[in-house]
C-alpha cells in the first residue's frame, strides 16, 4: 500500500492548493434533515468522476447507516468507497467538537484509496447552527431548501452565515410552496455578503416553473432552466475551493483495490 502522508487540515481553503504529498481535499455538507444532502451527493459522484476526479464519501446518521446503505445500492460509487459515523444523539459533536470519528473514517478512506482527490462528508440530521470543524474538513458547504420556508436565511444560523457555499435545494418546488425563489436568493446573497450562495435542484426530472437566477458574487452566473438545475455551478464553485482539476498532482501508484465503479 502507498503511504499517504496525511498534512493538518488547512484550515480554510486557500491554502489546499500546495499540491504534491497532500492527501484529498475534504469537503463538508451539512444542512437539516431532508434537505437534500444525499440528494446532492448523488449527483456530485458522476459530476466529479465525469471531470476525471475520484471521489469517496463518510455519511453521518444519528443511529442507522441509513445513508451510507442508499449510495452503496445506488451503483454510483465503489461501495467500498462509503463509510458510514453512526453520529448518535449529536450529530454536531461528531463534526465539530469532536471529529474523531470523522477524521478516523476519512484517515481510513484515504488509506484504503491513495488516489483519491476528495473525501465528501454528509452530516447527518443538524438543525441550523451545526458548523464543520476545520481539522476535519477543508472547506464546507450548508443545504436548505425552499420548502423549509423563505425566512430560513433571515434567521442566520451559524450554517447558513458560516459556510463556504449556501446550497438552496428544491428549487423546482417554490411555486408549490408559495416561496418566491428569486427573492429567498436575493436574501441570502445580502446576509452572506461576500460568501456564494446558489439555487439549485438535486432531484433529476422536477419540472422548474421559472425565476431564481443563479448569478451573483462569485457564482459564474447562468440561470436554472429544463436545461441547467445549478448542480454544475456547484460542482464548479467545488473545484475552484479545493480540487483545481486543472493542476492535478501526479497519481501515485495504483494498488489492485484501486478498481472503481465507473
Ligand atoms: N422536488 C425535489 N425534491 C428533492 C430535491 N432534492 C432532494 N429531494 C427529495 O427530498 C427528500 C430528502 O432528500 P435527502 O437527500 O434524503 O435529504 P437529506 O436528509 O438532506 O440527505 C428526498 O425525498 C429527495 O428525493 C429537489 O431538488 N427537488
Ligand atoms: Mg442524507
Amino acid at each position: 500500500m502507498n503511504e499517504v502522508v496525511h498534512l493538518p487540515r488547512a484550515g480554510g481553503s486557500a491554502d489546499v492548493s500546495i499540491g504534491g504529498a497532500r492527501g484529498p481535499a475534504r469537503i463538508g455538507i451539512g444542512g437539516p434533515v431532508g434537505s437534500g444532502k444525499t440528494a446532492l451527493i448523488e449527483r456530485l459522484i458522476p459530476a466529479f468522476h465525469a471531470r476525471g476526479a475520484e471521489l469517496a464519501v463518510v455519511t453521518n446518521d444519528l443511529v442507522t447507516k441509513e445513508d451510507a446503505e442508499r449510495l452503496k445500492r445506488g451503483g454510483l460509487i465503489d461501495p467500498a468507497r462509503v463509510r458510514a459515523v453512526e453520529a448518535g444523539a449529536c450529530p454536531h459533536t461528531v463534526i465539530r467538537e469532536d471529529p474523531t470519528l470523522n477524521i478516523t473514517a476519512a484517515d481510513e478512506l484515504e488509506a484504503d484509496f491513495p488516489t483519491l482527490d476528495l473525501i465528501v462528508i454528509e452530516s447527518g440530521g443538524d438543525n441550523l447552527a451545526s458548523t464543520f470543524s476545520l481539522d476535519l474538513v477543508d472547506w464546507w458547504m450548508f443545504v436548505i431548501d425552499v420548502a423549509q420556508g423563505d425566512d430560513i436565511p433571515r434567521k442566520r444560523g451559524p450554517g447558513i452565515l458560516q459556510s463556504d457555499l449556501l446550497v438552496i435545494n428544491k428549487i423546482d418546488l417554490a411555486p408549490h410552496v408559495g416561496v418566491d425563489a428569486d427573492a429567498i436568493l436575493a436574501e441570502a446573497r445580502a446576509i452572506r455578503g461576500e460568501k456564494a450562495t446558489l439555487a439549485c435542484r438535486c432531484r433529476p426530472g422536477g419540472t422548474w416553473l421559472g425565476g431564481a437566477g443563479t448569478g451573483g458574487a462569485g457564482t459564474g452566473g447562468g440561470r436554472i432552466g429544463d436545461t441547467d438545475d445549478g448542480v454544475d455551478a456547484i460542482v464548479d464553485a467545488i473545484d475552484r475551493a479545493v480540487l483545481f482539476l486543472g493542476e492535478r498532482r501526479p497519481i501515485p501508484d495504483a494498488g489492485p483495490d484501486m478498481e472503481t465503479a465507473r
